[in-house]
């Protein structure tokens, strides 16, 4: 996500403003083009940050950097190392800056759907949508990391050094996001649970076969990659008085593991897809709701979504994907375009 928002700020920054990127590895050259400067480290490294902030006159941070949930399992204390840690570091960078400029810096922070924890299928089966104040009783390490950024941030917001006499107030203006698995045309997730949608579509695009690590009634929210950027555009572009809360859900969709799949068989008719559940991964997507409760995103600052799951394909999968793959078989244009036509019907 992180290198989609680069162009979009890209695009939309002010005259004045300089964009500096900071990634644990080398930028793509066209990505690194939409950069003033570009570092290579890590968001746990000190000194690089005290250099960052002996260096410039920050205004706004976008965090993205996070190990997810699938990782987070197999190195938890690793991931709070990482996320909750990092998460610390920046908001503290964003807490110095403010007092050394006098002004208050604005933090993005990418929240998700794994702070929720639903403690059984049927209670997620009968709650439908879930707003942001319910089942916060994450059941990964990475949802516990979420939950407690959400909170730092709102410390760091509201209550940051409450008993220091040079204290300055309100030095963070943090705004996040609650956002449910992404589906990008351009890159492959790794390291997710949700990642089971945009790999499905991937490798069928790709020609190769692919074995779903849920059921194929698994159900979860989703949303594009566009999506997934436009809303933290609007949600850092709001004016601060209209916000009513830090954190906020956004809902797309919310399909089944096997509606992917049968779009994806539409798509791509020679596509090979299996169900074989791996019982952990499994639980993790069955203690995340079906559907969050966006009313409040709405209401606020004006979210709304772009696309529904079939216009999700025809209107933005299929035909980036299949330029991204257009020498395999998979992707013969014939096929793509009445597969594109039959979904807009
Ligand atoms: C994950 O699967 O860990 C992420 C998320 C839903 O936040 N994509």
């Amino acid at each position: 996500m992180g290198h989609g928002l680069l162009s979009a700020l890209h695009g939309a920054r002010g005259r004045n403003a300089s964009i500096i990127a900071l990634d644990v590895r080398e930028l793509a050259p066209d990505i690194r083009a939409h950069c003033d400067q570009a570092f290579i480290g890590d968001i746990c490294d000190h000194p690089l940050l005290e250099r960052l902030l002996a260096m410039y006159e920050i205004q706004e941070i976008y965090h993205l950097a996070a190990l997810l949930s699938t990782r987070g399992e197999f190195a938890p204390e690793t991931a709070h190392q990482v996320n909750v840690g990092g998460t610390l570091n920046l908001l503290h960078l964003a807490a110095e800056q403010a007092r050394s400029h006098g002004r208050t810096v604005k933090f993005f922070f990418p929240s998700s759907i794994a702070v929720y924890g639903m403690p059984d299928l049927a209670t997620k089966r009968a709650s439908g949508s879930v707003r942001e104040d319910q089942f916060c009783e994450p059941h990964t390490m990475y949802g516990c990391n979420k939950l407690a950024g959400e909170h730092l941030g709102r410390y760091y917001a509201h209550h940051y050094r409450k008993l220091a006499k040079d204290r300055i107030e309100h030095p963070v203006d943090f705004r996040s996001i609650r956002f449910p698995g992404i589906i990008s045309a351009e890159t492959m997730p790794s390291g997710g649970t949700s990642d089971y949608g945009p790999e499905m579509i991937h490798a069928a695009a790709a020609g190769r076969a692919y074995c779903c690590f849920v059921r194929g009634d698994s159900r979860i929210p989703f949303m594009t990659m566009p999506e997934a950027i436009d809303s933290t555009l609007r949600l850092m572009a709001a004016p601060r008085p209209v916000l009513r809360r830090c954190v906020y859900n956004v809902a797309s969709f919310s399909p089944r593991a096997d509606d992917f799949a049968r779009l994806v068989r539409l798509a791509f008719p020679s596509a090979e897809i299996e169900f074989e559940p791996d019982l952990g991964r499994q639980s993790i997507i069955d203690s995340w709701p079906e559907c969050c409760d966006d009313s409040a995103a709405r209401a606020d600052w004006g979210w709304t979504q772009s696309h529904t799951l079939e216009s999700a394909f025809s209107g933005y999968l299929l035909p980036r994907i299949s330029s991204r793959y257009s020498n395999t078989a998979a992707t013969a244009p014939a096929g793509r375009a009445k597969a594109a036509d039959m979904l807009k019907k």
